[in-house]
């Protein structure tokens, strides 16, 4: 059986357990029961964000993980990509456990998580919707020092939504593992929480009682495992704990990072509010047009996607062809900004006119509860004016590679917009001249910046 090979030691769960110091303002008298919070309503926010629903993803396949760089030739670890630096090579890892034991880790994690707005699911969901990926498995490790037998990427304020952790069997210190505190212990790292001591019944806790298992957070304000070397900013354990240094409420944590559940399960998919341009619409070659839409759900956080369905140009083909939260696409929306549902997802813009054609594009969009709209338009562009509206059709001589070439020069040569736009006279196409018309990318007002900071990765 192919043993786990992971990286670095800090991707490990931290060891170490500190001489303990009590907290500066906590005076010796104090005792934990004193730090007690009360649940604030509506629950603070995370740091530097309002709260925002997560997904959790337990696959019960097998699933073949590697270390960065992607598959895609992206540096970054997703967890959509089966891409992770919790590894150092590539690793299959087997599907876990019989039909109980899933069930009663299943059972186990909606019960621990179920006062918090995270949705846990055994489908992978889209690629663009950020996900945690939590793989179970009882291979052995005894490289491993973890002593809650997992490794988990520490997620500082929960920022990152798109990293996987891998729960193991045996380590060198966790002889004994607990799938379901393990597993809780994997999760809350990903969310920002580091290890605490000496408070039994929180899964944070280092090390963990196997003879009683942790089964949920608790909402007090413990004392962190190693205080003096902290891998977040205790500014955000001190947010939830009245600016006390030293502790973690890893329940009020988890209600900033992700809100409150909600009262009831939400079944409303997103509503797509506008879309440019409309189904059907016309332009000619020298009109100014951008693909864009806004939406709107109930939740007040969206993930979105628009997919260029039919009639790409050849020289944007590779790195034009989709548009996406969690780096599913060469063009990228942040994930942030699906929490302001006022913004337009803006797609491609044809600022310089678009050769004459057809395009179809598709706009998804998704709340965390995996509900969708979708929505798909087709623009024609005919030949604009006059006679020399069949310079449209010499778009035979635009196509060339010169296009693939953008990087953000600017001074390459016609290629497609010549078909189109052939305002300054030389229309002739395919002309290898250096000529002051708009570089390829630019005739779709693309941006010579984007595009051709994007157009090296290996997406297909
Ligand atoms: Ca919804």
């Amino acid at each position: 059986m192919t043993r786990i090979r992971f990286l670095s030691p800090i991707l490990m769960a931290p060891v170490a357990v500190a001489v303990l110091v009590a907290p500066a303002d906590a005076a010796a008298s104090s005792s934990a029961a004193d730090w007690v919070q009360a649940v604030p309503e509506p629950p603070l926010p995370a740091e530097s964000y309002d709260p925002r629903p997560g997904v959790l993803f337990v696959p019960f396949e097998d699933v073949t993980v590697q270390p960065p760089p992607c598959a895609d030739g992206t540096t970054q670890s997703n967890s959509a990509k089966n891409c992770t630096g919790v590894v150092s090579a590539e690793t299959t890892i087997p599907a876990w456990g019989d039909a109980t034991a899933q069930q009663d880790l299943m059972t186990g994690l909606q019960n621990a998580l179920a006062p918090y707005n995270v949705r846990i699911t055994n489908e992978r969901p889209d690629d663009y919707v950020p996900y945690h990926m939590l793989l179970m498995t009882d291979m052995d490790d005894m490289e491993a020092m973890s002593e809650v037998c997992a490794l988990a990427p520490l997620g500082c304020d929960g920022l990152p939504r798109n990293k996987t952790a891998i729960v193991l069997g045996s380590t060198m210190n966790c002889m004994e593992r607990d799938p379901l505190a393990a597993a809780l212990f994997a999760f809350g790292r990903l969310s920002g929480l580091e290890p605490l001591v000496d408070v039994p019944d929180d899964p944070m806790t280092v090390p963990q009682d196997t003879m009683n298992p942790p089964t949920m957070y608790q909402d007090m304000c413990n004392m962190l495992a190693d205080p003096g070397n902290l891998q977040c900013l205790s500014s955000i354990h001190k947010l939830y704990c009245n600016d006390m240094d030293g502790v973690q409420n890893s329940h009020q944590e988890l209600l900033g990072v992700y809100g409150p559940a909600p009262a009831e399960p939400d079944t409303t998919p997103p509503t797509i509010d506008s879309i440019f341009p409309e189904d059907g619409a016309t332009f000619s070659t020298s009109d100014s047009w951008t693909v864009s839409a806004t939406a709107s759900d109930d939740s007040g956080y969206v993930v979105a996607r628009w997919d260029w369905v039919d009639g790409i140009p050849d020289p944007i083909a590779d790195s034009w062809f989709c548009k996406a939260t969690n780096r599913a696409c060469p063009q990228e929306f942040m994930n942030s900004h699906g929490a302001d549902p006022s913004l337009p997802w803006d797609f491609f813009s044809a600022t310089d006119g678009a050769p004459a054609g057809t395009y179809k594009f598709r706009f998804t969009v998704q709340d965390m509860a995996g509900n969708t709209a979708t929505q798909e338009i087709t623009v024609t562009v005919e030949p604009s004016g006059g006679g020399s509206a069949t310079g449209g059709g010499s778009t035979s001589g635009g196509p060339t590679t010169a296009g693939t070439t953008t990087s953000g020069g600017g001074d390459t040569t016609g290629g497609i917009e010549s078909g189109g736009n052939m305002m300054d006279g030389n229309n002739s196409g395919g002309c290898s001249c250096r000529t002051p018309a708009r570089p390829v990318d630019a005739v779709f007002g693309l941006g010579a910046l984007v595009l051709g900071g994007l157009v090296r990765r290996r997406w297909r």
